[in-house]
């Protein structure tokens, strides 16, 4: 604590600067969406090469559910609603959702 000219009391707060809190995209299994649709959607929305998308692909398709990355709040909500569309434009049931990390 310190004064002010005029005698009145300053009282430092300390900064709240947080880092901003990240979510992880994932992707769910299902019956019906090819395993190549899959490992293209890993290419070109997650910048994964082939043979890293293919073991996402296969994890999420044994173990049920798979992480695509890690980001900030509003681009993690981007991807969703981008491979979402995505996959609904190729009459694909592919589920793209994300959690906070
Ligand atoms: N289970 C699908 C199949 O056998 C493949 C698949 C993998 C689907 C991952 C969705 O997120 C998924 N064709």
């Amino acid at each position: 604590m310190s004064k002010n000219q005029d005698g009145t009391l300053l009282v430092e707060k300390k900064a709240k600067v947080k880092p901003p809190s990240l979510y992880k995209v994932l992707l769910l299994n299902d019956d019906y969406t090819p395993m190549e649709f899959v490992v293209m959607v890993l290419q070109n929305f997650f910048s994964m090469n082939i043979d890293q998308a293919t073991q996402v692909m296969l994890k999420v398709h044994k173990e049920g559910m798979g992480v695509c990355g890690v980001f900030p709040k509003d681009v993690a909500a981007t991807k969703v609603e981008r491979v979402s569309a995505f996959s609904r434009q190729h009459q694909h049931p592919l589920q793209c959702t994300m959690e906070e990390n």
